[in-house]
């Protein structure tokens, strides 16, 4: 098997090469294959992105409409259509959640900033009847009074920084009391999610706060230089022996922040090395993984959106046929569900296919036993697992059912975890 693939690769390789010298030939200029390489990952990952603007069963995604913004190539109707969708129906959602006082600091700077990658002009859109970026304003003073009495956001910080960033590539001026708390916070490690790195958080902070000294109003430019060193450093330290900047799915963010910083590039290419090896290995479907991924293939970041000017003139991405669904297996492999919580902690053992994911694999042990239950909320990367059994873990107290399999903590969710072979997966009511 092995050996099959270092033929087939060095099969490929001739090809390139050979590809590549034609191409010198006709053209009179020598093409790099690795660079032809690295272009061909990025069309695919942007390819997948576009692919995943198909799916209109769940809310236009902000996070995909800025990647694929920011991207050099493009599909400018399909872009068109998404970005009628968002102002259509994640707006009205956006004004729900509004009306019922929900806190959506994410999500509502996520749509500035995808509204502000398409040049749409976002002093000019309200949302329940107030400009939208006063709602982004008041969802922030809101998170800083929470940090000012309970010493953390309504959300978390990642969410904050996101508030940040979004004011502050829309030219507006973000209140210093609002910056002074990142700016503490991260002078104080107070960012971690607890089994969520806090690398993610610390590269949406890092570009937050470059946003922040590049402005005309910014203050204290002496203690943003001294935070953004300490950001710097701490992703740089994140950096495991394979490359990656904490996680597989934090690499791209730490990467685009590290871009947006000013790093030297020896700061960050063996992780630009570690993201094309996962993009070689299918790593990213998730497209919520591939919008914070393929920005920094690109070598661009979030604070690109500031200078937006939409006069792109590329529309060349185009989308083949729809590769075929996977068969599912009818090979079945052992699982075995732990549930872990103050109310006690039940055992389920069962069978399913091969490959199938845990959703999927906890669907089936509802419907077989009746003590097991499990409920799920979207979001935008996908079902998370909110109750189960009946008990709830919520964000207001600090609690969530943590997934690992056979002791390993989960780097990806229910959706996309998928059960390869026998294992025990473990549900832990988890406060962080
Ligand atoms: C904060 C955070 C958490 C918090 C969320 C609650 C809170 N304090 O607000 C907590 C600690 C609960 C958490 C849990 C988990 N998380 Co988390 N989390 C994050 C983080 C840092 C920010 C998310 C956010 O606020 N986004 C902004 C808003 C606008 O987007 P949103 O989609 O509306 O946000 C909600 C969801 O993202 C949801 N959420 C958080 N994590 C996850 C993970 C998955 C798989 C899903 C479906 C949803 C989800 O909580 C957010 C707030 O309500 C991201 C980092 C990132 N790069 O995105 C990681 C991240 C999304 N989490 C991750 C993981 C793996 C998990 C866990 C599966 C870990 C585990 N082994 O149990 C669990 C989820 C288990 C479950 N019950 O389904 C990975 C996902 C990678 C992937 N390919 O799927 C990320 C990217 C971190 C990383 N680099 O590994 N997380």
């Amino acid at each position: 098997m092995e050996a099959a693939i270092v033929t087939d690769n060095s099969e490929m390789n001739l090809a390139l090469l050979i590809g590549c010298a034609v191409f010198a030939v006709v053209t009179g200029k020598p093409q790099d294959p690795v660079a032809s390489d690295h272009e061909e990952l990025i069309l695919s990952l942007n390819k997948k992105l576009l692919r995943s603007l198909e799916d209109q069963s769940s809310l236009p995604n902000p996070s995909v409409h800025l990647a694929l913004r920011l991207s050099t190539h493009h599909n400018l109707d399909m872009e068109r259509a998404h970005l009628v969708r968002l102002m259509a129906d994640l707006h009205r959602d956006l004004e729900s959640s509004l009306a019922k006082h929900q806190p959506v600091t994410g999500l509502l700077a996520l749509y500035a900033l995808a509204l502000r990658a398409s040049c749409t002009e976002v002093s000019a859109l309200t949302l329940n009847q107030e400009p939208l970026i006063l709602q982004l304003k008041k969802q922030m003073e809101r998170e800083k009074e929470h940090i000012a009495t309970s010493h953390r956001p309504l959300t978390n910080y990642y969410q904050y920084s996101l508030g940040v960033l979004a004011l502050c590539a829309s030219g507006v001026r973000v209140s210093t009391h609002v910056s002074n708390k990142l700016v503490h916070a991260i002078k104080h490690d107070h960012t971690k999610n607890g089994v969520c790195d806090s690398v993610d958080t610390l590269a949406v902070a890092g570009m937050a706060l470059q946003c922040l000294k590049e402005s005309v109003s910014v203050q204290d430019v002496s203690q943003l230089d001294e935070t953004l060193r300490t950001v710097k450093q701490k992703l740089v330290d994140s950096q495991r022996p394979d490359g990656h900047l904490g996680n597989e799915f934090s690499t791209g963010l730490a990467v685009q922040a590290l871009l947006a910083m000013g790093s030297q590039v020896s700061d960050y290419s063996a992780s630009l090395e570690a993201l094309r090896t996962d993009v070689r290995k299918g790593t990213y479907h998730n497209p919520m993984g591939i919008s914070q991924t393929l920005p920094a293939l690109q070598q661009r970041s979030y604070l690109h959106v500031k200078t937006a000017e939409c006069r792109e003139k590329d529309d060349s991405l185009v989308l083949g046929p729809k590769p075929p669904s996977k068969e599912p297996s009818s090979q079945m492999v052992s699982l075995q569900v732990d549930v872990i919580s103050a109310d006690g902690s039940p055992s389920f053992r069962t069978q399913v296919p091969k490959d199938c994911s845990v959703y999927e694999a906890l669907t089936l042990l509802q419907e077989n036993q009746k003590d097991f239950t499990f409920e799920t909320e979207s979001s935008l990367w996908g079902p998370f697992l909110s109750v189960v059994n009946g008990e709830r873990a919520r964000q207001s107290d600090r609690s969530y059912w943590h997934l690992s399999s056979d002791g390993t903590s989960l780097t990806q969710g229910i959706q996309d975890y998928k059960i390869e072979k026998a294992q025990k997966i473990t549900i832990k009511k988890t406060i962080y």
